[in-house]
């Protein structure tokens, strides 16, 4: 079991994110990378811009770590037993590739109501401040949702480049992570990462929420799937997981997902980025 001890909870609520937890070895870690570079190899541009959400309908075992009870028992301390799962990103920056997270707030776009959901980010390689970790603004999740400008600039993974300005960067927290372990944050709280100046890729596998049950999508629709304990609340429409590698009625199902996901992600808004 890996429910958080009382200092990792006091830390999440102090600081808005706690870090590292071990979920899986390195050997398990290499597996899921070879199966997301396997996917990457037979489907050339299945996983790229707005195909990397949602992954975990496609892949046995990103579907595995998903539902891994390690990151239930730890996501169970902070939102309650009663867990949705309401997508995935996969988080891929290459070598020598200028990608990079502007500082931004989950909340901001995501359509999650009230907060009670909170991000799982898996290390599927080791991140680190050289290749471009998660950086947090500790303790910004107590204030209140900031100004996002919206750059849509070249090289940032966000989908309309938001950014909040004024953020103290030398005092950010870089997550450091081991491939197998994990981190969970807030959805208030102020974090985006640097480029990957390493020689390999920096992957993170990102569990974009889980939610409490009596969490609403108030921009949209998201398909969600039962992670732990009854949803008495069924406020979403529930969707099955994997049934194989690359299953063409999962695919489908990828797709359909993600189409509704833009819709959330860019209500309101005039231009549309590349994620
Ligand atoms: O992977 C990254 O560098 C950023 C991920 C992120 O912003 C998130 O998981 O909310």
């Amino acid at each position: 079991m890996s429910y958080l001890s009382a200092n990792q909870l006091k830390q999440y609520n102090d600081k808005g994110f706690v870090s590292p937890i071990d979920i899986f070895s390195k050997n398990r870690a290499n597996e899921i990378r070879k199966e997301i570079e396997l996917i990457e190899e037979k489907m050339p541009g299945e996983l790229n811009k707005s195909g990397r959400y949602n992954a975990h309908l496609i892949s046995p075992l990103l579907d595995d770590v998903t539902h891994n009870s390690k990151i239930l028992d730890a996501v169970q301390s902070v939102i309650g037993k009663n867990i949705l799962v309401c997508g995935t990103t996969l988080f891929i920056k290459n070598a020598n590739e200028k990608g990079f997270v502007s500082y931004h707030q989950d909340a901001k776009y995501i359509g999650l109501k009230p907060y009670n959901w909170v991000t799982a980010w898996v290390a599927i390689t080791d991140s680190n401040e050289h290749n471009g970790c998660m950086r947090m603004w500790s303790g910004s999740h107590k204030g209140s949702l900031k100004n996002h400008k919206q750059m849509f600039n070249k090289g940032n993974l966000l989908t309309r480049g938001q950014t909040v300005n004024n953020v103290p960067t030398d005092k950010t927290t870089p997550l450091i992570l081991k491939a197998g372990q994990m981190s969970l944050h807030h959805p208030m709280v102020v974090h985006g990462s640097d480029l990957n100046k390493s020689n390999d890729r920096r992957i993170g596998f990102v569990i974009q929420s889980y939610i409490s049950t009596s969490v609403k999508q108030v921009l949209g629709k998201n398909g969600v799937q039962i992670a732990r304990g009854n949803d008495q609340f069924r406020y979403h429409n529930v969707i099955k997981r994997t049934s194989g590698f690359l299953n063409n009625d999962d695919i489908k199902l990828k797709l359909k997902e993600n189409s509704d996901l833009q819709k959330i992600f860019y209500r309101g808004s005039e231009k549309k980025g590349e994620y």
